[in-house]
């Protein structure tokens, strides 16, 4: 495509669009026309790559949650055209940072599980298999977080009010999802393009919209009952209106039973209309043909659903079985009980009469299988789907799947020893892992095109973008002035052009010449952001009892999303944005220390915090996270890690050595030792200081506007401190002084983050991707 073609069509597509010539829009609407260039430009690669996959085994990735973010500049470099794009925007006099910034971020995600599924999509096209993604066109995604009085509001995040360029609606693939049999609603999809780097393949993520099957209803309307005319239509949107915005909890909700019915019901449909459209005479080759992976138990109706959908055509219930079991695998993202879903049996079958005798068959068959194997009834609840009033969707994952996998190794070690155990000595061979990965197109590449450079010049070729190991030949130079010279330049840069932002967006001024010390995440109680906060209390009264020593210049930024009805968290985001207030205006800490809650973390804000980052927060209470993705955004962008041996943490030490990082805390054995005899006001007693900074909750130091929160705080820390933050506190702090006395060395310091970045190529999700497609979906590659 010369510049030329480019503009015409650009400014073509405004007449068609808009009516309007290309220079008088704004920059949303210029934005949708350039997107939409981009869309026509690159259908043509998205049918081939369709026709390329058929009647070929493809696996399809079912996800609740897709966080996408933007797909302008990520689709741009796939396609290998964003120097020519930029270059004819700048010729046309368009700014094309406003033109990317125009975009709305795709936030139809919670955090880590929704934005693993947006990695694997990147790394599935990018290594040209066959995987589609099967998910919910929420009409209103993640919330828009503001601070008002340091408090956390929530605003709705109207994302398709723009049009959408990367949506195409297919009208001719809607189908019907049926809730009850006078309960039905039609599920239209949207299918947006999944460009892999390079440009040969494009795959499909699909997202069903709920519509109503009879929208308007002219009689009442004709009675001049105009509300009535549009009920059916207004309650059948509401199905996809919005995404729960939980994190890491499980509301046993109608709608999100409804939502997760929806989608599952009309994916599966899709694949089996499909199968028999290419002229399958039975359903004796679909699981030679399909591989589904259920993203997490949110899916998991698709395990009854599939069976449901089989006897429909004439299947019997146990090849029915077979053949569903065949078909699946589940993916369990957390350990914390209060995540796992259980479904009320009285909720269930209200929203859900047709599929809930199925699930009662599933379970009947497990019970069998109990007497066949001889397992005691005592162990039986470690077992069965149904219990009493409750439905457990993490058995039945796992009961009718072939393959289940955990996301990290500790993760997966602690499903198989704890809470999965009967399970996995039932079936020793059905517990993988799968360590999580992130794609390096969008974490490094596009976030960060200084260090990219600077990565390219040195192994003098780009091939650690399909290739992330490739890294590994950094590490010898690690010890060569120039080199670590311009990668702290480069360090620096980013700093600065983080301060600006943050300058412009939060109105703090910070200096890029200090640690840069970042913990963005969910806000939740076990990822400690509070003890992040204690040290910083802490620290900030130590400067204040000498404010004339030796001190290193720091800035602590958070990012943080609490779930609406997540009183705790809201009230750790309340006390860290006090803190804040109360350290960057005090005249005797003069600049030493900053502190900055960004507001509305999410995406595009990461885009710019994870290049900018010296430290990297992962200080979970051992046990509890899962993996984590964030910690490796870091790692690629080399920070060094300050953090437990938790999650993916521990396979980062493993890979760039915990001399190279600030380990600290209690691990996973000393955490369950310590649960029987725990006293968490001898712990902040002993820990010098420590009582001074929790007494400031309630001293009148801080204020809460009398809501009480921060009496609330105090007593969840003295009375329990489920989360051992006032035990781990004082090892914190000491790993957290070494960073601030390491820094003085510059060139150490550094060095430290250069063999992280060296060493991240494990965690690339083209690994990880390459590790689902062979063992557990066995689908193939097609050029
Ligand atoms: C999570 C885990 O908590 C993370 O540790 C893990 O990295 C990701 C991806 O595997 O999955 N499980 C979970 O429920 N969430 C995770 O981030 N929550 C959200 O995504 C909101």
């Amino acid at each position: 495509m010369t510049s030329l073609q480019l503009k015409d069509r650009i400014e073509g597509k405004a007449y068609e669009s808009h009516g309007d010539s290309f220079y008088e829009l704004n920059e949303k609407e210029q934005f949708n026309v350039v997107g939409n260039a981009v869309m026509e430009y690159l259908v043509p690669e998205w049918i081939e790559s369709k026709s390329k996959f058929r009647k070929k085994k493809q696996a399809y990735y079912l996800s609740a949650e897709f966080l996408m973010g933007r797909a302008l500049s990520n689709n741009l470099v796939n396609l290998g055209i964003e120097g020519e794009v930029k270059q004819t925007l700048e010729e046309m006099g368009v700014d094309y940072n406003a033109l990317e910034d125009a975009e709305d971020d795709a936030g139809l995600g919670n955090g880590g599980l929704g934005r693993l599924a947006a990695c694997f999509l990147d790394s599935g096209a990018t290594l040209d298999y066959p995987l589609s993604g099967y998910g919910i066109l929420y009409q209103y995604g993640i919330f828009k977080q503001n601070f008002v009085n340091g408090f956390q509001v929530e605003e709705a995040d109207p994302w398709l009010e723009h049009d959408n360029p990367w949506l195409i609606k297919n009208s001719n693939d809607a189908v019907i999802v049926e809730f009850s049999d006078n309960d039905k609603v039609e599920a239209v999809p949207y299918d947006m393009p999944i460009v892999g780097y390079g440009g040969d393949t494009i795959n499909t993520l699909r997202l069903w919209k709920a519509e109503a099957i009879h929208k308007f209803d002219f009689q009442a309307f004709d009675q001049g009952k105009y509300i009535d005319s549009v009920k059916a239509q207004n309650e059948a949107e509401t199905i996809s209106r919005i995404l729960y915005p939980n994190d890491s909890t499980n509301e046993g909700k109608k709608l999100r039973l409804r939502q997760q019915y929806f989608f599952t019901s009309a994916s599966l449909q899709d694949l089996m209309e499909n199968y028999k459209a290419e002229g399958h005479k039975s359903f004796d080759d679909f699981s030679k043909l399909h591989s589904i992976q259920l993203n997490d138990t949110h899916p998991a109706l698709a395990i009854p659903e599939l069976i449901r959908l089989l006897e429909k055509e004439g299947v019997d219930f146990e090849k029915a079985f077979d053949i569903t079991q065949k078909t699946m695998a589940y993916t369990n993202h957390t350990l914390l009980a209060e995540a796992l879903e259980v479904w009320d049996k009285g909720l269930f079958t209200s929203a859900l009469p047709n599929l809930y005798p199925y699930i009662e068959e599933i379970n009947a068959r497990l019970v069998r299988e109990l007497k066949e194997w001889q397992v005691d009834k005592d162990e039986w609840h470690n077992f069965m789907i149904i219990q009493g009033n409750s439905i457990h969707m993490a058995f039945m994952s796992i009961y009718a799947t072939r393959a289940v996998n955990g996301v990290a190794a500790i993760h997966t070690e602690l499903l198989k020893t704890d809470v999965l155990k009967s399970w996995h000595n039932m079936f020793p061979d059905r517990i993988l892992n799968k360590t999580n990965g992130i794609t390096q197109r969008r974490w490094l590449l596009q976030s960060n095109p200084q260090l990219s450079g600077m990565i390219t010049d040195l192994l003098g070729s780009k091939e650690w973008v399909t290739s992330l190991e490739q890294l590994k030949g950094l590490e010898a130079m690690k010890d060569d002035e120039a080199v670590l010279e311009r990668f702290i330049d480069i360090k620096r840069e980013k700093k600065q052009e983080l301060s600006e932002y943050i300058q412009f967006h939060e109105e703090v001024d910070i200096d890029p010449d200090s640690i840069f010390d970042i913990q963005i995440k969910r806000l939740h109680e076990y990822k400690r952001q509070l003890m992040m906060a204690f040290y910083i209390a802490d620290l900030y009264n130590r400067i204040k009892a000498d404010p004339d020593g030796e001190w290193t210049k720091r800035t602590f930024i958070f990012g943080a999303k609490a779930a609406p009805g997540y009183y705790m968290a809201k009230a750790i985001i309340k006390y860290i944005n006090e803190l804040a207030g109360r350290v960057n205006t005090d005249p005797d800490v003069n600049g030493i220390i900053k502190v900055v809650f960004v507001e509305n973390y999410g995406v595009s804000y990461a885009e710019r915090l994870f290049p900018a980052a010296d430290v990297s927060e992962q200080i979970s209470l051992a046990g509890k996270e899962a993996s984590g993705t964030g910690n490796m955004k870091f790692m690629l962008n080399g920070a060094v890690t300050v953090g437990t041996m938790d999650g993916a943490n521990v396979e980062i030490v493993e890979e760039a050595g915990k001399e190279n990082n600030y380990i600290f805390g209690m691990d996973v054995e000393e955490v369950v030792e310590k649960r029987g005899n725990y006293d968490p006001v001898a712990a902040m007693k002993r820990t010098e200081g420590l009582e001074q900074v929790v007494n400031a909750l309630v001293d009148g130091t801080f204020h809460d506007n009398n809501t009480g929160m921060f009496q609330d705080l105090y007593n969840s820390l003295t009375g329990e401190d489920q989360y051992f933050i006032l035990e781990d506190f004082e090892s914190y702090r000491e790993a957290q002084d070494q960073i601030a006395s390491d820094f003085k060395d510059q060139k150490a310091f550094y060095g430290k983050g250069f063999i992280n970045m060296a060493n991240a190529g494990k965690f690339s999700s083209d690994r990880t991707l390459e590790e689902y497609a062979t063992e557990i979906w066995h689908v193939s590659k097609q050029k």
